[in-house]
C-alpha cells in the first residue's frame, strides 16, 4: 500500500522522523512513478533550459529519502532549479545561538548538484521559524550582532554555489496601508535592519543575487505599493538588492489580468531590478466537478509563466512538486497529483514553454 505509506509520511513533520527511520531501514519503497512522456516530447526543465529559464520547485529535505524515489525522480527530470522548503530557515539552521548545523541543507545541496540543478538559498532573515533565543533579546547591539553573524555565516557556507539569496522575506505588513511589518526585527534594530541584512549578505558572497520576497505582491495593490517603494528606497541609498521575488500563492479564481500583474512585474522590471516567481501554487477546494477546476487552474497556471516571460523573468519557481506533500496538500495544488500523476496544469505550462516565442 504504497499510497497509504506516503499519506502516512506526510503527516509527520517531515525531516527528523524520517531520516531516522531511513537510517534505520525501516522504509518501504513504492511502486507509483511520474509516467514517461510520449516520445520526442520535452520535460518542463528542458523547455525551460532551452530558453534560459529557471523553472523548479521547493523540496523538504525529509522526502526525499529512498522511499521516496518518485518525487526525487520527478524533480530530477522537470527542474533546473530546487529551493529547500524548511532547511534553511533560521531554526534548522541556527537555533542555538552560533551553532550552526548545516547537515540537511549540504543534503539539500548534495542532491542538487548530482541532478546539476541550482539552488535558490531561502531564507536568511524571517520573522518565522525564529529559534526562541531570538525573541528574547532586547538588546539593539546585541540583536544586530545575531542578524550578521546568521547571514555571514550562512552565505559564506555556500558562497560560491547557491547563486540567489531570498534575504529578507514577507517584512511588509498585510495590515491597511500597508506598513512595516512588526517584528523583533523592527521592534529591537529598526527598519534598517533590511539593509543592514543586504550588505552583509553581500559582504559575504558579492557574487550572490539578492532578493527581498513576498506574498499577496503579486498584482498591483497596497501591499505591493509598499514592497516597491521599499525596495526603491533601498536602491537610492545604493543597498546591494537585484530582485524582488513574488510569491504567488494563489487560487483559480486569481486573476493575472485582473490584478494588473505584468503591469507590477514590470514597474519593478524598470528599477533596474529582476524579478522571479518564487513559491507559485494554485490553490481550490474540493467539491465537484473537479475536472473543470483542474482546468481553470491549467488557465492560472498558463497565465502566471505567459506574464513571466512577457517580463523576462528569470525564475518560475513553484512551491513543492506534488500535492501530496505540498503545504496545502488538500487543494490540489501543484502540477502533479498525489499519485505522481502530471495534472492539465503540468501540460498548460508545457505548451506556453513552447509557444512563447524566446
Ligand atoms: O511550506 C513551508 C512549511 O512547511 C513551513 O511549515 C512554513 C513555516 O516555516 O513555511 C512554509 O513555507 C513558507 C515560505 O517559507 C515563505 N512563504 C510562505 C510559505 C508557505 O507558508
Amino acid at each position: 500500500m504504497p499510497h497509504v505509506s506516503r499519506l502516512n509520511v506526510k503527516k509527520l513533520t517531515f525531516s527528523a522522523v524520517l531520516i531516522i527511520s531511513w537510517t534505520l531501514g525501516l522504509t518501504t519503497s513504492s511502486a507509483q512513478a511520474v509516467p514517461p512522456l510520449p516520445k520526442g516530447e520535452m520535460t518542463l526543465r528542458e523547455l525551460a533550459d532551452a530558453r534560459g529559464l529557471l523553472i523548479g520547485g521547493a523540496v523538504a529535505a525529509g522526502v526525499l529519502d529512498p522511499d521516496e524515489p518518485d518525487l526525487a525522480n520527478g524533480v530530477a527530470r522537470e527542474y533546473n532549479v530546487i529551493v529547500t522548503e524548511n532547511a534553511m530557515k533560521w531554526v534548522p539552521l541556527n537555533n542555538a545561538s552560533g551553532q550552526f548545523n548545516f547537515t540537511l541543507a549540504e543534503f539539500m545541496m548534495n542532491f542538487a548538484a548530482k541532478n546539476k540543478q541550482k539552488m535558490r538559498g531561502h531564507t536568511l532573515v524571517w520573522h518565522e521559524q525564529l529559534p526562541r533565543y531570538m525573541g528574547a533579546i532586547t538588546d539593539r547591539a546585541e540583536m544586530m550582532a545575531e542578524l550578521k553573524d546568521h547571514v555571514q555565516t550562512v552565505v559564506k557556507q555556500f558562497k560560491g554555489r547557491i547563486p540567489i539569496w531570498d534575504v529578507v522575506n514577507e517584512a511588509v505588513s498585510d495590515l491597511p496601508g500597508s506598513p512595516m511589518r512588526e517584528t523583533v526585527f523592527t521592534k529591537v534594530i529598526g527598519p534598517e535592519f533590511i539593509e543592514m541584512a543586504f550588505r552583509w549578505a553581500h559582504e559575504a558572497d558579492p557574487d550572490a543575487k539578492l532578493f527581498y520576497n513576498d506574498y499577496n505582491t503579486d498584482g498591483i495593490n497596497g501591499k505591493s505599493d509598499a514592497v516597491y517603494e521599499l525596495v526603491k528606497g533601498l536602491l537610492a541609498k545604493g543597498v546591494p538588492i537585484h530582485g524582488v521575488g513574488f510569491q504567488a500563492h494563489v487560487d483559480i479564481n486569481f486573476s493575472v489580468e485582473g490584478s494588473r500583474m505584468r503591469e507590477n512585474l514590470e514597474r519593478f522590471k524598470k528599477l533596474g531590478l529582476d524579478v522571479q516567481l518564487t513559491e507559485v501554487d494554485v490553490i481550490f477546494r474540493g467539491d465537484a466537478p473537479k475536472a473543470e477546476k483542474l482546468e481553470r487552474q491549467a488557465k492560472v497556471y498558463a497565465d502566471l509563466m505567459t506574464a513571466c516571460l512577457a517580463v523576462k523573468c528569470s525564475a518560475f519557481v513553484m512551491w513543492g512538486f506534488t500535492d501530496l506533500y505540498s503545504w496545502r496538500s488538500t487543494a490540489y495544488p501543484l502540477l502533479f497529483d498525489d499519485d505522481y500523476k502530471p495534472k492539465p496544469a503540468y501540460f498548460a505550462l508545457r505548451d506556453v514553454l513552447i509557444k512563447t516565442p524566446k
